[in-house]
């Protein structure tokens, strides 16, 4: 099953700076060409490391255009809209127009995504550092870098606080999401128990067009996941997306150990970030939002399986279904036995060592889960902006030798130029959007 790891990395780089050209829509670059025409929250921050190895300058124009679309309240926008594209729920859909915490002159959608902002813009600065030190030859990136950080840091330090606290309402120490979409893993089965008990009262008109780009539905949630997923906005809409009012009147208000486990380490990078630039009011703040997001994910780990969960507030209980977010704790660390035990779980024969994978790669969901289906989305599919995220963390952990392994057959995935938006794990086809950006920007990434 180990295919050869030698992808021709030259055309590659050069393949996916096409990919990451071709979607440049001026300030923003579209997750997708055709499938996504807009940016994305998450989307931009993997991107904007991606754009950092062609041009530091650029990839500062994507974190703006970003943070120019944040909420007073904190909220960084799951999506900003660029004009005149069509895209099923549009701003029509999410009707945030009136509401005054939206900044005017930009349209946005009305929640949230996971924050991995702050752990693109410290590897942007790492990146323009290698450019030149400031004041030297080739400083001028990160002279640039620098001065939008002092303005970025305080932006997103709000972002953290608002997740930690509006988004925190019982003080159980998870990031809530109110939403499926919010956690970036749209219909993952840890969301099915939540989705399940939801009522839709009144059915909605779909006027889908991804079902229309991609050549097989199946890869795609399917229109009884998309009423559910429109009722949740309707609710929102119908209390004008106040934080307050939300978390009392929707239907769907999970704890969510992925995005907690993001959180804990980008607030990290932040407070470094901020310890860097003198920003010393930010530094302490940052560091209580991760020791509390890491002490909520490791109180998830279950006893016997050693596995993160995710917290349903409505339902008061846990969640237990497997799957790639139920290994958190390699992203945030802070037990070594937790840690070990996760690892020689996700790299065994249930998960990334399963022997019928293409590569040696976490799916989204074991191939052993009775709920395996390998084509459909968060259901199965490997996704490069994941392993992308787990290597960083591993990385970041000196966990260099599996790491480097993730690395490199992550690359070997990659050599088929498709830039797919997700795999098939057993055979390693592309599947969903092809020519999606975050997938060629981590391969940029990975490269340089
Ligand atoms: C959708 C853009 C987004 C990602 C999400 C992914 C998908 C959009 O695409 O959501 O139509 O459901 O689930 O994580 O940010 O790439």
């Amino acid at each position: 099953t180990t295919a050869p790891l030698d992808p021709d990395l030259d055309a590659l780089g050069r393949a996916a700076r096409r990919v990451l050209a071709r979607n440049d829509l001026g300030t923003m670059v579209a997750a997708a060409p055709r499938l996504y025409p807009h940016q994305w929250s998450w989307d931009a921050a993997f991107i904007s490391v991606g754009l950092a190895r062609v041009s530091v300058p650029r990839a500062l124009t994507e974190l703006r255009s970003l943070l120019a679309a944040q909420w007073s309240t904190g909220m960084i926008p799951h999506i900003v809209f660029s004009p005149g594209t069509s895209y099923f729920p549009g701003p029509d859909v999410w009707g945030t127009d009136g509401v005054g915490a939206k900044p005017a002159g930009v349209q946005t959608s009305g929640i949230c995504q996971p924050p991995v902002h702050a752990i693109a813009l410290a590897r942007i600065l790492r990146i323009a550092a290698e450019q030149g030190e400031e004041g030297e030859e080739g400083g001028e990136a990160l002279a640039e870098a620098r001065a939008f950080a002092a303005d970025a840091v305080p932006r997103l330090a709000a972002w953290h606080r608002w997740l930690s606290t509006a988004r925190d309402p019982d003080g159980q120490g998870l990031v809530q999401v109110h939403h499926g979409w919010e956690s970036g893993m749209d219909n993952a089965p840890r969301w099915d128990a939540a989705y399940e008990a939801i009522r839709v009262r009144q059915e909605q008109q779909l006027r889908r067009h991804d079902t229309a780009l991609v050549s097989d539905v199946s890869e795609r949630p399917s229109d009884s996941e998309y009423q559910r997923y429109l009722h949740l906005v309707a609710q929102m809409r119908s209390v004008g997306y106040d934080d307050r009012r939300v978390a009392e009147i929707v239907d769907f208000r999970v704890g969510d150990v992925f995005m907690t486990a993001i959180l804990a380490v980008a607030a990290e990078e932040l407070a470094a970030v901020g310890r860097d630039l003198g920003l010393e009011k930010e530094v302490a703040d940052q560091m209580d939002i991760a020791a509390r997001a890491r002490a909520a994910v490791l109180a998830s780990v279950a006893p016997d399986s050693g596995l993160c969960r995710d917290w349903d507030a409505r339902v008061g209980a846990w969640t237990g279904a497997e799957s790639l977010a139920s290994f958190s704790v390699l992203l945030c660390g802070g037990d070594a036995d937790a840690y070990a035990r996760q690892r020689t779980v996700l790299t065994g024969p249930r998960w990334a060592g399963h022997p019928g994978l293409r590569y040696a790669l976490p799916p989204t969901l074991s191939p052993d889960d009775p709920g395996f289906q390998p084509r459909t989305y968060w259901r199965g599919p490997v996704w490069p902006v994941m392993n992308w995220l787990f290597w960083w963390a591993l990385e970041r952990h000196g966990d260099h030798a599996l790491a480097d392994r993730w690395r490199a057959q992550g690359l070997a995935q990659l050599g088929d130029l498709a830039f797919g938006e997700y795999y098939e794990p057993l055979t390693g086809e592309p599947l969903g959007s092809h020519e999606q950006s975050w997938t060629a920007a981590i391969a940029l990434d990975w490269i340089a």
